[in-house]
């Protein structure tokens, strides 16, 4: 085998000319080079953990590091430990050395008051930080000026470390630091939408970064990196596998490799949870039910979750999507969402596992508006659920559509402990492909006021407890990771994970400083490089709104692969699955009333906000379509016709893509140029995207609207034929 081989490498030099023989020699050996010399090339890999060096002046503002004082003694320490000292090695130019105690000034001293006795007289400082909360203080110790980071457990003290890394990288003052940090939510979880054939379900990355076929005998480097980079954001929590679950993840076989990520994640304080297919008991139990008050359906549960326990100590819990889009679930036996989900947490409870139950459900039998139909279910069982369960809710209440006002499920459950849902990956927002940073359309969720309990209830301190007091709290994400170089399909959608794991940890925190901090690690602490990206980013959500879904219009995308313009979608097998359900266009107008004159969606709101979205004068206009039907000359806030407004918004948001391609080929020179070539070559395409979005739109909607086009807007360049021919059979990321 060896000498074949070898033999057709001799013939195929041998046949080329001697000059062509030397390129591919030193072709070959710049190869050999590039590989010996450790990776440099900017390909994203390293995320926002890059650690370079730090430029004059801002190393001068950050005191050397003379000494490291850190335990190794639990796999938690030991890791911490070891990002510092590959941390500050990076940043500074040499890690610093590892000491005992504190014998100089300038050591940095990191752990617990167990783990490090000279941390010992800050116990007091650290009461009502928790398990997972840190404090990073400018002290004295033994006489000498130090930097203390610490916590009241091994995790607390990684997640300082990584917060005093990120002061570093980002360039802010470290010699007189006082910060205390506690997680807001408990559960701080991503959702994989992986099957086990790695396919992912709306991932825009590459495959599921899970190798199912080679766990557990290969244990991937990057599952390291993964919970490394999850951990330096505070996720600490993963569900592996779609919520469409296979109930193969339930075998012993496939158990075996989730316990093989468990034991890679541990160290990095993040813990596995699976989807569980609710009718599991069938399909992989052998029993005739899965009905949820059968005895011999919950013996099977308890069974499965002691099997799992045994395996993964830590088990997580379980994430359910039942009898939504064709999932099975209690219903198919009469009974409740409380009835599944409390037959799941009984199994779970005496592991101290939680069931994660969704509120994404919907029918098609269901001839109420889709947008109604959740809390319509969920509400009434308020106060039933078990204590460890969560009900996880969408940010709103149709499918995560590039703007939707905060579902009426949030202040509406009092008794009951609701998780945000985000979608980190871009399903309706352009794939990988855009550039549409996130930070500010979660920041208008969460601080949107749902009025539960009179003003200021906001959606953050919904979810975050504050406002009912329930527990245990959490958030989910799902996520936009894959087997990429780059991790999430461009440099760009590595600010969307990034920011989400800073809002779970926060969700009243400040979208407009994370993308700063993100860009100063990501790419350049010059400020000729961060107040332009910043701007671009966070005027880039209303770009994308602009140019897809303008004025409340939603779910207009094309059919199955949800790629492209499709409001012309009709007909197939359920209404609430078309387009034409959504936008309502007619010849006298376009919208969906939800008003009292409608479905009344708005009443599932508390008063004060269902009068002002029930309201035409005082409806936000950025959900004018989404709650009302209005006639096409309906005159809007700047005073143009709707119609006018429709084509000026499609238009402003396309320009404002123009607008980021400006702004970004202005820092060429700036930004490593492999970095700054794709996210170059991506905007070009997501320009092009964008005026598809904004003609096909167009050309749609004009044949209701029955008007010219104002002033000074271009006509479609197509017929409205050419954008409704137009098929992508292989788009990414469909749902299977
Ligand atoms: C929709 C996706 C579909 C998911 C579903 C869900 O198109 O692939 O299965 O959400 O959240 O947005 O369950």
């Amino acid at each position: 085998m060896r000498r074949a081989c070898g033999s057709r490498i001799a013939t195929w030099a041998g046949r080329r000319p001697g000059w062509r023989r030397a390129g591919v020699l030193a072709a070959v050996l710049a190869l050999a080079a590039a590989w010996a010399i450790p990776a440099v090339a900017e390909d994203g890999h390293a995320l926002w953990l890059r650690y370079q060096p730090l430029a004059e002046p801002a190393r001068g503002s950050a005191a050397p590091v003379t000494a490291l004082v850190a335990a190794a003694a639990t796999p938690i320490q030991a890791v911490a430990r070891q990002e510092l000292l590959r941390g500050l090695g990076g940043l500074l130019g040499t890690a610093p050395p590892l000491a005992d105690a504190v014998a100089r000034p300038g050591a940095l001293v990191v752990g617990t008051p167990e783990s490090v006795p000279a941390l010992a007289r800050l116990r007091p400082a650290l009461e009502g930080l928790g398990r997972e909360g840190y404090l990073i203080r400018s002290l004295e110790i033994d006489g000498h000026p130090a930097t203390a980071i610490v916590a009241n457990q091994d995790i607390g003290a990684l997640y300082g470390a990584f917060h005093y890394l990120r002061l570093l990288q980002t360039g802010a003052p470290v010699d007189a630091l006082d910060l205390r940090s506690a997680p807001k939510l408990q559960l701080r979880v991503l959702n994989h939408w992986d099957n086990l054939d790695r396919h992912v379900e709306r991932g825009y990355a590459g495959q599921s970064i899970w190798d199912w076929h080679r766990l557990p005998g290969w244990i991937e480097p990057r599952y390291t990196d993964y919970a490394r980079a999850n951990a330096s954001i505070g996720i600490n929590g993963t569900v592996l596998n779609n919520v469409n679950a296979n109930a193969l993840v339930l075998t012993p076989m496939y158990l075996e490799k989730v316990a093989a990520l468990a034991e890679v994640f541990r160290p990095w304080g993040i813990r596995v949870y699976l989807s569980a297919r609710f009718s599991a008991p069938v399909e992989i139990g052998g029993l005739a039910t899965a009905d949820p008050l059968d005895p011999a359906v919950r013996r099977w549960w308890r069974a499965k979750a002691d099997q799992i326990y045994a395996r993964i100590p830590d088990f997580g819990g379980f994430l359910v999507k039942a009898n939504s889009e064709g999932q099975p679930g209690p219903q198919d036996y009469g009974r409740s969402h409380a009835d599944g989900a409390n037959m799941l947490a009984e199994a779970l409870a005496p592991h101290e596992g939680v069931v994660m139950w969704r509120a994404f459900v919907y029918s098609d039998e269901e001839p109420d508006d889709r947008a109604k139909q959740a809390y319509t279910e969920f509400v009434p069982h308020d106060g039933e659920f078990a204590d460890n369960v969560l009900v996880q809710v969408k940010n709103g209440a149709i499918d995560f559509q590039p703007r939707e006002p905060f579902h009426p499920l949030f202040g509406a459950m009092p008794q009951t402990p609701l998780m945000m849902e985000f979608q980190i990956t871009k399903e309706y927002l352009g794939f990988a492909t855009h550039l549409v940073y996130l930070g500010p359309m979660w920041e208008e969720v969460l601080r949107a006021d749902t009025h539960a309990e009179g003003e200021g209830s906001t959606v953050a301190k919904v979810i975050d407890g504050s406002l009912h007091g329930q527990r245990p709290t959490g958030i989910a994400g799902v996520a936009n990771i894959g087997s990429d170089r780059n991790w999430s399909g461009s440099h760009f959608d590595q600010a969307n994970w990034y920011a989400y794991g800073r809002l779970a940890w926060d969700p009243h925190a400040s979208a407009r400083e994370i993308a700063a901090d993100w860009v100063r690690m990501t790419f350049s602490r010059d400020p000729a490089v961060v107040e332009p990206v910043v701007d671009m980013m966070m005027a880039s959500h209303q770009a994308v709104v602009d140019y897809m879904t303008p004025l409340g219009l939603h779910h207009l995308m094309g059919r199955g692969h949800h790629y492209g313009p499709g409001p012309w979608v009709e007909g197939g097998p359920r209404a609430d699955w078309t387009s034409v359900y959504f936008h309502r266009a007619s010849r006298d107008g376009i919208g969906f009333d939800r008003t009292a004159t409608g479905s009344d969606a708005v009443s599932q709101y508390a008063p004060p906000v269902a009068r002002q979205f029930g309201d035409l004068e005082r409806v936000p206009e950025d959900f004018l379509l989404w709650f009302h039907h209005v006639p096409w000359d309906y005159r809007t806030r700047s005073g143009r016709p709707l119609w006018d407004e429709l084509v000026h918004r499609y238009d402003r948001g396309v320009a404002a893509v123009r607008e980021m391609r400006a702004t970004w080929d202005g820092l060429e020179g700036r930004i490593d140029p492999e970095r700054h070539a794709q996210v170059a070559a991506f905007l070009a395409i997501q320009e092009q995207e964008a005026q598809w979005w904004r003609d096909a739109s167009i050309a749609y909607f004009q044949t209701f609207a029955q008007r010219p086009l104002p002033d000074g807007h271009a006509p479609p360049p197509q017929p409205l034929e050419h954008y409704q021919a137009l098929e992508f059979p292989h788009a990414p990321g469909d749902g299977r």
